[in-house]
């Protein structure tokens, strides 16, 4: 009696808990379905899988067979590696290795879009076209080509041949270093790391971090820069402008968020990934009569088409398509049994859908040549000819709907919100179509209403409770009227919390609320995929552009956040804003050992350089006043904190005056 007890309670202590693993209702319901059906995800991994503690602190190299070395974090200056390598070298090798990995992931992204791009223009692609002229003459107009008078083939052929020097440079910069603020640009300048072009900027990143290269933390953290600012002013700023010239400039738009999207009397098809390409293509197979008629032959209402991760939240801002849950969900919407077929094609992409997807019988297809998954079918995506594949994966996906032979059960859970906000809506939205500026935003940040402009960006990830810190961190920045601006994950975090209503104005802040109101804005706004925080980056110019919130980025009362990260890309994201000149916090964890020379150059050094600097703590409330004591001191510095006092005294009073 009492060893089976004893076993019992072993069990017990070793089950996943599922009310601490996230607070999506439709995840946990779905991995509570998981466990009654045998089935594993990453939520269950992570929690059978302890992190290993001296990666988790980098205090190891494996860059050559001397090695691997193992340093000791708690006396990290005690030893060095075989080579003689030092912690801070080490370290910041390894945190060079991400941002270079994740810089590279972005720009090659980009680099597909402008190879879509230069074949639309030369009329060899002819299912995609030029939709948005205009946003078109304005990039151009940005790099400095002559649009007046001028047939659209010619500027987007000029564009193009511009906009590839941003990958192939040898020398010079990239071609939207015009579009940062002039103070910044000086910064970066003087310290050397304005980027050439991207694949100058990674290869010398890889060399450098090769055995026996460079073993000077300063200099690896210098070209580290230069790589992530070639992402995020490069290759993520392509991707987001060649997206929008070719699909549309988003524009705000009502669409549904999480599992509930799925119909079970409906073929359903997922796409998740990163390139809009492919799932701009689906959506012209799903709306083919043809394609409707056959899933209605085999017995269906119709088709719903919805998006995970990244290029979901590009759909879902570009055209209202339904979002149906962020990265640490996309194992257990396989588990509803209702997804008849999911296509993906790069990024973020876990190996495990695979077998998940096995035990529910729905067909998963790669369709990227960067991309194929062992044991997963692979249908190619050509652009030339993108409906040979999104339409054979609908048919793949009707033939499932017809036989599907496991239960079906789809949590109801959706929530309605307005997405789609690009920098330059918030120019009108804010400043009137007729007078489209951002000073009315600078306006309400000089007089206080809006005490700063937070970015709450990134990844969900197993190790924290999926969606919680996102949504704490998010809350208490807009009660103390922080503007939030968003993407990828974090974005629809949330979204399914409700955040994306005009409604939700009310948790913000007196100050927030009553611009929320005036505008009819929500409080937090979604601004798409992670390279779309490019929109920020931009947005950040143009505040200081507009005037009166100081001369560079890093004077801006802004702060940026992923807390809840997991991905190399969320590491170059970071590092770029913080070599624009923004603080930026990182939540679950972070690739350092304290109180190491590293440490300080990232944490405090940067900024007394110009640039900005990384925070770090895994606590939301935490985070959010790490962001504010931040928004308020540079608030102090411009003088503007005294205007803040007394907006609020007199929208205090006024509102008395109403209630009296
Ligand atoms: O690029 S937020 S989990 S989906 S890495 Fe990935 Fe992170 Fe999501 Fe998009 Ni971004
Ligand atoms: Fe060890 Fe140096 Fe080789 Fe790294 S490069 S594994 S520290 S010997």
């Amino acid at each position: 009696m009492e060893e089976s007890m004893e076993k019992t309670k072993t069990v017990e202590t070793k089950a996943l808990n599922i009310k601490e693993a996230t607070t999506c209702d439709a995840t946990a319901q779905m991995l509570r379905k998981a466990e009654r059906d045998g089935v594993e995800t990453a939520f269950h991994r992570a929690f059978t899988m302890k992190a290993c503690p001296i990666g988790a602190d980098s205090a190891c190299c494996k860059h050559c067979s001397m090695g691997p070395c193992r340093l000791n974090p708690k006396d990290p200056y005690a030893k060095v590696g075989v080579c003689g390598a030092t912690i801070d070298t080490i370290m910041a090798r390894n945190f060079a290795r991400m941002v270079v990995s994740g810089a590279a992931a972005h720009t090659d992204h980009g680099m597909s879009m402008l190879d879509v791009f230069r074949e639309v223009v030369s009329g060899k692609v002819k299912d995609y076209t030029i939709k948005d002229p205009l946003k078109l003459e304005e990039v151009a107009r940005n790099v400095g080509i002559e649009v007046e008078g001028r047939e659209i083939k010619d500027i987007a052929t000029d564009l193009y041949d511009e906009l590839e020097r941003t990958y192939t440079q040898v020398e010079g910069e990239i071609p939207f270093v015009t579009r940062v603020p002039d103070k910044t640009l000086e910064t970066w300048r003087k310290h050397g790391v304005v980027p050439r072009g991207s694949m100058r900027e990674i290869m010398e990143l890889m060399h450098r971090t090769h055995m026996g290269v460079d073993q000077d933390y300063e200099n690896i953290t210098k070209q580290c820069t230069r790589t992530a600012l070639a992402d995020g002013w490069g290759g993520s700023m392509v991707a987001t402008e060649i997206s929008d010239i070719l699909y549309g400039t988003p524009t705000p738009v009502r669409a549904e968020v999480d599992m509930g999207c799925l119909k079970e009397d409906h073929v359903n098809i997922i796409i998740h990934g990163h390139e809009p390409n492919l799932f701009e293509s689906m959506l012209d197979s799903v709306n083919d009569p043809a394609m409707i008629k056959a899933a209605k032959d085999a017995g269906a209402e119709g088709i719903v088409l919805a998006g995970m991760c990244c290029s979901g939240a590009e759909m879902l801002s570009r055209h209202g398509i339904p979002h149906a849950g962020n990265f640490m969900s996309t194992e257990t919407l396989l588990v509803t049994g209702a997804v008849d077929a999911m296509g993906v094609d790069v990024q973020c992409i876990k190996q495990g859908l695979a077998k998940v997807a096995e035990c529910y019988g729905t067909k998963l297809f790669t369709t990227n040549p960067r991309c194929h998954i062992e044991g997963v079918e692979h249908i190619e995506f050509h652009e030339h000819t993108p409906r040979e594949c999104t339409d054979s994966i609908v048919e793949r996906a009707i033939v499932r709907f017809k036989n599907r032979n496991v239960p079906i059960e789809i949590p109801k859970t959706t929530t309605t919100g307005v997405h789609g906000f690009s920098h330059e809506y918030v120019n009108y939205m804010l400043g009137g179509t007729f007078r489209a500026s951002y000073t009315p935003l600078n306006d309400n940040i000089i007089n206080g209403r809006i005490r700063g402009v937070a970015g709450v960006v990134g990844c969900t990830n197993p190790r924290v409770k999926q969606d919680y810190v996102h949504v704490e961190l998010v809350k208490e920045l807009i009660r103390n009227d922080v503007l939030v601006v968003q993407t990828g994950c974090s974005q629809i975090s949330l979204a399914k919390a409700g955040l994306y209503t005009p409604e939700a104005a009310h948790l913000a802040g007196s100050g927030l609320r009553e611009v929320c109101e005036t505008v009819g804005m929500p409080p937090v706004l979604g601004l798409g995929s992670c390279v779309d925080n490019s929109r920020i980056l931009i947005a950040c110019a143009e505040m200081v552009k507009t005037g009166g919130l100081g001369d560079s980025i890093a004077d801006l009362p802004v702060a940026g956040a992923a807390p809840e990260w997991m991905s190399e890309k969320a590491i170059s994201i970071g590092h770029y804003f913080v070599g624009s000149g923004v603080y930026t916090v990182f939540g679950v964890t972070f690739p350092i050992v304290e109180e190491t020379k590293f440490h300080k150059l990232l944490f405090e050094g940067l900024e007394e350089l110009g640039f900005g600097k990384w925070g770090f703590t895994v606590d939301p409330h935490e985070m959010a006043h790490m962001m504010i004591a931040h928004i308020d001191e540079k608030r102090r510095a411009l003088r503007i904190d005294k205007a803040r006092e007394r907006v609020l005294f007199d929208m205090a009073a006024r509102r008395e005056l109403d209630a009296a």
